[in-house]
């Protein structure tokens, strides 16, 4: 069998590696229609082989599509989601549009594909920074339990976009050649004050809430409770952007609702799928944004035990934002679609 892909924000920073994991998975397409605003209409890119034109996305966009993978910001998604719904595509929608709502599942394979396989047509990708946190600690909380999470993060600018990437790499050069940096894109590109990111750390991604947590931090809290479907895990995140271009790292701090033995959570995590435990402090060996950039799976390291709280356990989690934090937990949600139909 093979299936109708959509794509929605083609090209930009996720789309462009929605297209490249589609190819690299061989993902059983029969036909790959490329959406983007009307800017982008006209240009072409290469899948297999062929040159496949951008089309603008419009809610008649999406006739005889199976599956409609959305990356294009939530208004789009609040926009045109619904319509491809309407002509019986499933939507995975990696933006914040429909994450929080109760008839759509938010889910990461490894965690929770159960609900997946109750979507009514949309099915939620969750956070960057969260996919992660959530896929390295499911492990620890099926054995353990887990009370609370202190998280601080250290995100790549290609989460916030192709711009965010362009401004670091112009500023960066700006700066080593003497040149006063401009400043338009990050930490939020529609607010009026930006700030500087080459040679930087900006510890704000996203808007503020009320409660003096930026979105992006609320995200992380109220997104894991959700993927666990458990309210009484606690989250407080600080999310920083640092200039790195590909893969978010985070510092976790997790406490346990149980007593663990460290040599079994080292164990527990070498078998969960999608993780790979780089724990080797002799040898200088920890997950490092180099190393994940470009790979499917989540790293995990730097794991000791607090030092004044026995049930508290420290670690770090790398992976590519833009793979499993986007793209990939997106195709991998579709082909465990198609496998659980098959
Ligand atoms: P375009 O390149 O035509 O602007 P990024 O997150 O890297 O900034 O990319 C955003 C993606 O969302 C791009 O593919 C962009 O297309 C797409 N996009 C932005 N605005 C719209 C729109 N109004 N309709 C469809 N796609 C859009
Ligand atoms: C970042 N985590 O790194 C954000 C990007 O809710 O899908 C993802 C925003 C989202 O800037």
């Amino acid at each position: 069998l093979t299936y109708n892909v959509a794509v929605v924000g083609a090209t930009g920073a996720v789309g462009q590696q929605m297209i490249r994991i589609l190819e690299e998975r061989n993902f059983p397409v029969k036909q790959l229609k490329l959406l983007a605003s009307s800017r982008s209409a006209g240009k072409t890119v290469k899948f297999q082989g062929q040159e496949v034109v951008v089309e603008e996305a419009t809610p008649d966009s999406f006739a005889g599509v199976d599956y409609a993978l959305f990356s294009a910001g939530g208004a789009i998604s609040k926009e045109l989601a619904h319509h491809a719904v309407r002509h019986g595509a499933v939507v995975i929608d990696n933006t914040s549009a429909f994450r929080m709502d109760p008839e759509v599942p938010l889910v990461v394979p490894e965690v929770n594909m159960d609900a997946a396989l109750a979507h009514k047509g949309i099915i939620a990708n969750p956070n960057c920074s969260t996919i992660q946190m959530v896929a390295a600690l499911k492990p620890l909380y099926d054995r353990y339990g887990i009370d609370r999470i202190i998280v601080s993060t250290y995100q790549a600018v290609s989460g916030a976009g192709a711009s965010a990437i362009e401004e670091l790499l112009t500023q960066s050069r700006d700066v080593l050649d003497g040149k006063e940096p401009e400043c338009k894109v990050l930490p939020v590109g529609k607010l009026p004050v930006h700030h500087q990111i080459a040679f930087n750390a900006i510890p704000q991604i996203d808007v503020f809430t009320e409660n003096g947590f930026t979105f992006e931090e609320m995200k992380m809290t109220n997104e894991t409770k959700k993927i666990f479907g458990d309210e009484s895990v606690a989250v407080s995140a600080t999310c920083v952007r640092i200039p790195v271009v590909y893969g978010h790292s985070e510092s976790v701090y997790v406490e346990l609702k149980q007593d663990y033995d460290l040599e079994e959570v080292k164990a527990l995590l070498e078998k969960a799928p999608g993780i790979v435990l780089v724990d080797d402090p002799e040898n200088q060996r920890y997950p490092l944004a180099t190393e994940a950039t470009g790979k499917l799976d989540v790293f995990v390291g730097r794991l000791r035990r607090d030092l004044t709280h026995q049930r508290g356990l420290h670690m770090w989690i790398v992976s590519d934002n833009l793979l499993k934090g986007a793209a990939w937990n997106t195709v991998q949600i579709a082909e465990e679609l198609i496998k659980a139909r098959a």
